[in-house]
């Protein structure tokens, strides 16, 4: 009777919420997917634990940003009484500091640098990344993120880095991805075999897999645009936001690309920034924040042109060249692209 009493007990809990899988930590399924990658020697492999390592002391500041601000009202300082930071800036410093400690990388485009940072000439690998994208939803709590595109040199590793390395087609990228530091923080990334998203799991400090084989569905309802620019859009682009309306579709846009992307990736929609008055190349910057979203959207299943161009063909001429950027559902991105924009 005993016996039988704890077997129930055993059962129950084994189906409980405490005793469920915990999953696949992010570290595992770097590991078990290294070989897919066809210079599998496990340098993007520690990358991609550097990025991850770096988003999460990222992850950790800005979840105190509120409280800094209130320790700064209060007059308390650092230890070392040095003025706070701005949290873009810190971020910036944060995933400098863990690519040049992990040596695979030969140079680093930053939104927050003018110039490339050389940062090792053993490095096999250059990254662009945008820091902490979306920073001015920073102060009012709204969801932001980091967006980071990885390409291999085109020169031997040891000698001094070139343009050709720097200036490569977002067609080249050899891995892409992106943090939303959100209701929860997830990291999402390809090597060009799909997309998987993994969600943070702050007491055990580890990321989890929580979207495997990613999929933006190919048609879809939401359309996320700065409509307050519209007086400085082209007729066509003008034109489609009518046809959105027709649809009725939703109109949603956050202002912050990582977060406003990751909700169409996974309910289907479009985010469009188009050329504008003040910007007649469009805002985005092509090389850390178009191309490794249109990287990720291709590999779900989206698309992403500048209107008429995929985005992953366009040559780049300088670090921070700008484009127009239509994102999202294949279908979707299709008929924008059939009003001209
Ligand atoms: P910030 O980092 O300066 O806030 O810019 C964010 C961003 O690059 C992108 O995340 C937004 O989608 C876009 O700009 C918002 O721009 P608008 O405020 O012009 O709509």
């Amino acid at each position: 009777m005993q016996r039988s009493i704890n077997k129930a007990n055993a059962t129950s809990i084994e189906s409980s919420r405490i005793a469920q899988s915990i999953g696949f930590t992010l570290d595992r399924f770097i590991k078990n997917n290294q070989d897919q990658f066809q210079y599998a020697s496990g340098e993007l492999s520690q990358l991609l634990r550097d990025i991850a390592l770096a988003s999460k002391v990222v992850n950790r500041e800005v979840n105190k940003a509120g409280l800094i601000d209130i320790m700064g009202a209060l007059g308390s300082q650092n230890t070392a009484g040095d003025n706070q930071q701005k949290l873009d800036v810190l971020a910036n410093i944060r995933f400098t500091r863990a690519l040049a400690k992990g040596g695979e990388v030969c140079a680093l485009v930053s939104e927050e640098s003018e110039s490339f940072v050389d940062l090792s000439n053993d490095g096999k690998y250059v990254i662009a990344i945008d820091p902490l994208d979306g920073s001015s939803n920073i102060d009012v709590n709204v969801s932001i993120g980091t967006i980071f595109s990885i390409y291999r040199r085109k020169t031997s590793p040891g000698t001094p880095i070139q343009h050709i390395d720097i200036l490569q087609k977002g067609s080249e990228q050899v891995a892409a991805g992106y943090v939303l530091y959100g209701s929860s923080t997830m990291l999402v990334y390809t090597t060009g075999h799909g997309v998987n998203g993994f969600t943070y799991e702050p007491s055990l400090g580890e990321y989890f897999l929580s979207h495997p084989n990613l999929n933006m569905p190919d048609d879809g309802k939401i359309y996320s645009i700065n409509e307050g620019l519209s007086d400085s859009f082209s007729n066509g682009v003008r034109s489609y936001i009518q046809y959105c309306k027709q649809q009725r579709y939703t109109a949603r846009y956050i202002g912050s690309l990582v977060a406003d992307f990751h909700r169409n990736m996974l309910k289907g929609g479009i985010y469009i920034y188009p050329a504008t008055a003040k910007d007649a190349n469009g805002k985005l910057r092509l090389m850390y924040e178009c191309n490794a979203l249109a990287f990720i959207a291709e590999q779900a299943g989206g698309k992403a042109t500048d209107g008429k161009v995929r985005i992953l063909d366009i040559e780049l001429k300088e670090l921070h060249q700008r484009t127009a950027f239509f994102v999202g559902s294949k279908n979707m991105v299709d008929q924008a692209q059939s009003f001209k924009p």
